[in-house]
């Protein structure tokens, strides 16, 4: 038993809410009430624009696979990196932001400190066993004022958190099934990336994971 006065018991709705740098709060299991609802508007998303590997700007094809939901959507090709209202795959605009996701987002911004967020952009990543993203820094936003919030579904990822230099070695932080983090102030330019999945399966998603993130694009 606890005792009735116990530090831990106070704030018994923050025991998962930690600030892992700061601007960088995680929110364990935040999005576990609506996992199942996400999903389902993942599963209706891709059936509209389905997932894809892109290619880099250096012609890599990227491990992980992508679609994106809102008004713009982040594309990458041999041209570069961008934002793009058109869904290059047929040219027609990106499927709604639907409005679970919008209010989730604002949610957990709000619960970070950030009043107001309103993404326009929903970038959805699929990863299969072996899939990774390597170290990276988010800057195709034009407002780097507003946070990133990202949603992590299914298969448990190795999560790489760097610094604000591509030399700082990344800490290793295991994102579960529900979690949520927003990334924003002093930690919106932090590197990161994801270590390669590993083979596992979750009762949701099989052997795949999925990572939302709730971008302010234009
Ligand atoms: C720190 N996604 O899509 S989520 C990405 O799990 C991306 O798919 C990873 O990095 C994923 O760009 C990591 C955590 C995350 C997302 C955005 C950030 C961390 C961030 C932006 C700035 C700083
Ligand atoms: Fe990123």
């Amino acid at each position: 038993m606890m005792p009735r006065d116990c530090a831990m018991d106070l704030f018994p709705d923050d025991r998962r809410r930690l600030m892992l740098d700061p601007g960088a709060v995680l929110l364990g299991g935040f999005a576990l009430p609506d996992d199942r609802l996400l999903l389902e508007a993942i599963a209706t998303i891709a059936e509209a624009a389905p997932f894809r590997h892109l290619e880099t700007p250096g012609g890599r094809r990227m491990s992980v696979a992508m679609t994106n939901a809102g008004r713009l959507g982040w594309v990458s090709d041999p041209r570069g990196y961008r934002y793009d209202p058109n869904d290059p795959l047929g040219g027609a605009p990106w499927p709604a932001m639907p409005q679970a996701f919008a209010a989730l987002a604002r949610n957990a911004a709000a619960k970070a400190g950030f009043d107001d967020f309103a993404p326009e952009a929903c970038l959805i990543n699929r990863y299969e066993p072996g899939a990774k993203l390597s170290l990276h820094q988010d800057r195709d936003e034009r407002n780097l004022d507003q946070p990133i919030v990202s949603v992590s579904l299914g298969v448990d990822a190795c999560f790489l958190w760097g610094g604000p230099t591509r030399a700082d070695r990344p800490r290793r932080l295991a994102l579960h099934h529900g979690d949520v983090v927003v990334w924003g102030g002093p930690a919106r330019l932090t590197f990161h990336g994801i270590d390669t999945l590993a083979p596992s399966t979750h009762p949701l998603t099989g052997a795949l994971r999925y990572n939302l993130t709730f971008r302010r694009a234009a």
